[in-house]
């Protein structure tokens, strides 16, 4: 049996509010591809489909014709578990639709362990998933359970203890995995992720994975990586994206699993060439460089995070000359060598916002600012921090 497993697609993600939708319907596309050119007989998805838990219709939109694209009406079994990032139910909402195609969608934490089946092959998966297990989804299923292990026991212990209860429906006649949205001690990690636990104790060590499962499927870390010191074939096989400027420079891939019943299972990486690359540039010669690297067309449609060094402050010239040149810039961040050694930064510090927007607005446009303008951008300033304070 041949599987398809990716994660972390984060649908309707947006990079410091520019959206990526056509960078991920470039990468569904490029994912439909490789599982009919590769003859995948089951796609799982390890969670995190969407970046927020409302997120964008067109993001949802997106989904639904992955999955109905992937499945090729039904005649390939794809299954889809909740990440931290999504909201449960709507992973689930539309389960019973599109059952009858064989596309499982798992929103909560259970012990239920699916059967899918291979009929070309006359080869059945016995799949254990475990959707983001939050604490609160974690409370309810054990009490719901009456198991052993109880609230006291550590997060580690219990997952552990529900991987065990899944794993005794495995046997060996059949193609046996296990699916999670965890994060397994000892991973890679990146920017992009948000932290699932506060002070690791939300870390699963990789002994309590099942090593009853020939593979186990993993997301929530972005970088693709194998879990080191699990019993079993255990991997993350990371974002399609790169979404923080921490993956610069990281491969993205999906991983393919050859596996029979009893047998070892042959795990293998296809890259991914979708999406715009994520670079940072350092121009330590000034703005000069900047326009000469975009003149020779240097990263064209990569993302650029800018650190520009300079002696005097951008003029809004130049930064619309800069944005002309490259649509790309996401931070264009000036930094003053020659400044720094010489005024203290406590000095800098003490400036009031006001002082410091008059002093800017003096310098862009050679006039003094009058009072009720300054008024004004102070007002706006305190109206920004309000919503600031109430999105988080
Ligand atoms: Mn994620």
């Amino acid at each position: 049996m041949r599987i398809l497993h990716t994660a972390d697609w984060h649908l309707g993600r947006t990079l410091e509010g520019r959206s990526r939708l056509p960078e991920q319907e470039q990468f569904i596309d490029e994912l439909v591809d490789i599982v009919e050119k590769e003859k995948i007989d089951v796609v799982l998805m390890a969670g995190d489909v969407f970046d927020s838990v409302n997120p964008p219709a067109a993001a949802e939109q997106l989904f639904y014709e992955s999955l109905a694209r992937l499945s090729d009406k039904g005649k390939r079994p794809v299954a889809v578990i909740a990440g931290n990032h999504d909201h449960p139910e709507r992973i689930s909402a539309a389960a019973k639709l599109v059952a009858d195609y064989g596309i499982l969608l798992l929103g909560w934490p259970d012990t239920t362990v699916y059967r899918i089946e291979v009929p070309a092959l006359d080869e059945t998966m016995m799949l254990a998933p475990l959707p983001y297990p939050s604490e609160s989804r974690l409370a309810e299923l054990l009490s719901k359970e009456h198991s052993e292990i109880s609230l006291r026991d550590r997060y580690d212990e219990r997952i552990r203890h529900l991987f065990a209860t899944m794993a005794a429906s495995f046997s060996e006649k059949t193609v046996n995995v296990a699916m999670s949205h965890i994060y397994v001690a000892g991973g890679s990690t990146s920017d992009s992720e948000r932290p699932i636990e506060v002070g690791g104790a939300y870390t699963v060590s990789a002994a309590s994975l099942p090593k009853q499962a020939q593979y186990v499927a993993l997301g929530h870390l972005h970088r693709p990586q194998d879990v080191k010191r699990a019993e079993t074939a255990a991997r993350y096989s990371g974002s399609p994206l790169a979404y923080s400027f921490s993956e610069a420079g990281y491969a993205k891939s999906v991983t393919i699993i050859d596996v029979k019943p009893g047998e070892k299972a042959a795990v293998s990486e296809i890259p991914l060439s979708s999406g715009k690359p994520l670079v940072k540039w350092q121009a330590t010669e000034g703005i000069a460089q900047v326009y000469r690297w975009c003149e020779e067309g240097k990263d064209r449609s990569a993302w650029i995070d800018l650190e520009i060094h300079l002696s005097q402050p951008l003029s809004m010239e130049e930064i619309y000359r800069l944005r002309k040149l490259h649509s790309g810039f996401v931070h264009i961040r000036p930094v003053f060598p020659e400044k720094e050694e010489h005024i203290e930064s406590s000095k800098r510090e003490q400036l009031s916002l006001e002082e410091m927007f008059r002093r800017f607005y003096e310098r862009q446009t050679g006039g003094k600012a009058d009072d009720e303008l300054v008024r004004l951008f102070l007002e706006l300033v305190a109206e920004q921090e309000e919503e600031g304070e109430a999105e988080e």
